[in-house]
């Protein structure tokens, strides 16, 4: 890849930031705000990026130095960059001396995550997410060196304390000395919201890129062109919004937002798309029947919970329609539909429950779920953790009941709303979802 180069100088650079989960989405998102700010000459935040189970990813990067292109687009338009923020990284490997390097960098200021929220729940094997990061964070510990304020970059509410949660429980079940489990629970793990749109990259856009462009690129990023980080006041030395990281004391109002008017909104036209035969969740879009029923969903969503100060809920909304219906980016709907059991809790359980104690409308949140149920039930396929439970259970005689009790499934719907869950997913039977869609 002689094709990439970096604007500024990468060689003997300490490492400012480790991340664990090199996928699409950290590339096309925090990466990005990393190599802004070395663009900018705002200090050491260079990366090591850490893959937690797939060589292929760090192999590929290492290939081309680690240098990758994001290509933001929208209609037309495309706006390619060389991002060249991750410095170095490799497969999860304790003994690794770069690792080992980095986790006693000098420079190191954060840690961050993305390992998609379903390996928060993970177990006590020790490859699990808070086992290894646990490890990395020992080398630090050992080597006495400040802590790194650690942050999650996942779709989960109050994914810093949630974060910070699993780890102290792994490091106790684990037995590990008390003074490090002290200084764990020392560590600043501020809740942050991410957002950007960043869908695993097809071999047609890298086909197509390198037509348009005359090079090719085998770690492309294919993005929109909006993206946006908020983060809790936590205690650090360094401005974080010199990077264009918003910094709020609601955090947790801004993940409500966009977990449930963003994601509820995007997981919903999957479902609706993988039982419509539909592969691209934009396609939903242009159908007009299902572009006003997530208009009018994301009002009854928009009543679950208090927007951020000075946020326009509608204004959001229709953002967000805006961003889903991109077609120059093509996210699979079959992407978004897996892992429903880890996303749709707080996409859309939750604010079903708030909104039957707020006694508001929630019959569009409940046709929602409902057509999550319908796809469990169908021959498509299903990736997800509790995979198996749930189909068997969809296809039981009650299942709503069934599902929302499957072991391992958090904040289920309450029981008083099974009904009318169960009153949409009878109907799916006998009705196509548009015409149920387009009926309210
Ligand atoms: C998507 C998200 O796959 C999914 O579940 O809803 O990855 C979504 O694209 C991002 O959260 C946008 O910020």
């Amino acid at each position: 890849m002689t094709t990439l180069i970096s604007p500024y100088q990468r060689i003997g650079r300490d490492i400012g930031v480790i991340h664990f989960g090199l996928g699409a989405f950290h590339r096309g998102h925090q990466a990005v705000y990393f190599d802004d700010a070395l663009r900018n000459g705002l200090g050491e935040w260079g990366i090591y990026g850490i893959s937690p189970r797939n060589a292929a990813v760090t192999d590929l990067l290492r290939r081309q130095n680690f240098l990758f292109t994001v290509n933001e687009r929208q209609g037309n338009q495309q706006n390619p960059k060389v991002v060249s923020s991750i410095l170095n990284g490799a497969l999860f490997d304790l003994e690794h001396p770069d690792l080992i390097l980095a986790a006693k960098s000098p420079e190191l200021k954060m840690m961050t995550l993305t390992v998609t929220e379903k390996s928060y729940l993970s177990g006590a094997e020790s490859s699990s997410m808070p086992n290894r990061i646990l490890d990395i964070l020992e080398i630090r510990y050992r080597a006495e060196l400040p802590a790194p304020t650690l942050i999650s970059c996942d779709n989960l509410p109050e994914n810093g304390s949630f974060l910070r949660n699993v780890l102290l429980q792994s490091a106790s079940q684990r037995n590990l000395d008390q003074d490090f489990q002290n200084w764990l629970a020392e560590l600043s793990t501020p809740n942050s919201m991410v957002d950007r749109i960043v869908p695993a990259i097809t071999s047609d856009s890298i086909n197509q890129f390198e037509k348009d462009f005359g090079y090719r690129d085998e770690s492309l990023i294919s993005t929109e062109p909006f993206r946006q980080w908020v983060v809790a006041p936590h205690a650090t030395t360094y401005n974080l919004t010199k990077l264009g990281i918003e910094v709020a004391d609601d955090v947790a109002a801004y993940e409500q937002l966009k977990l449930r008017l963003f994601n509820g909104a995007h997981s919903s036209t999957a479902y609706f798309s993988q039982l419509s035969n539909v592969e691209y969740v934009y396609q939903a879009m242009q159908i007009p029947q299902w572009e006003s029923f997530i208009s009018e969903l994301q009002s009854e969503l928009s009543k679950s919970f208090v927007a951020p100060v000075g946020v326009d809920v509608a204004s959001y909304s229709a953002t967000a329609r805006f961003r889903i219906a991109n077609s120059a980016v093509a996210h699979r709907s079959a992407q978004i539909a897996m892992d429903g059991s880890a996303k749709l809790p707080q996409r859309l359980f939750k604010a079903m429950n708030s909104l039957a104690l707020l006694e508001q409308s929630r019959e569009r949140v409940a046709f929602a779920i409902a057509l999550w149920m319908r796809f469990l039930q169908s021959e498509l396929m299903l990736v997800d953790p509790l995979a198996d439970a749930l189909r068997e259970r969809a296809r039981s005689s009650d299942p709503v009941a069934q599902v929302m009790q499957t072991p391992g499934l958090r904040d289920a719907v309450v029981e008083s709303q099974w009904p009318l869950i169960n009153h949409y997913l009878h109907e799916l039977e006998n009705h196509q979802p548009i015409d149920m869609a387009a009926n309210f």
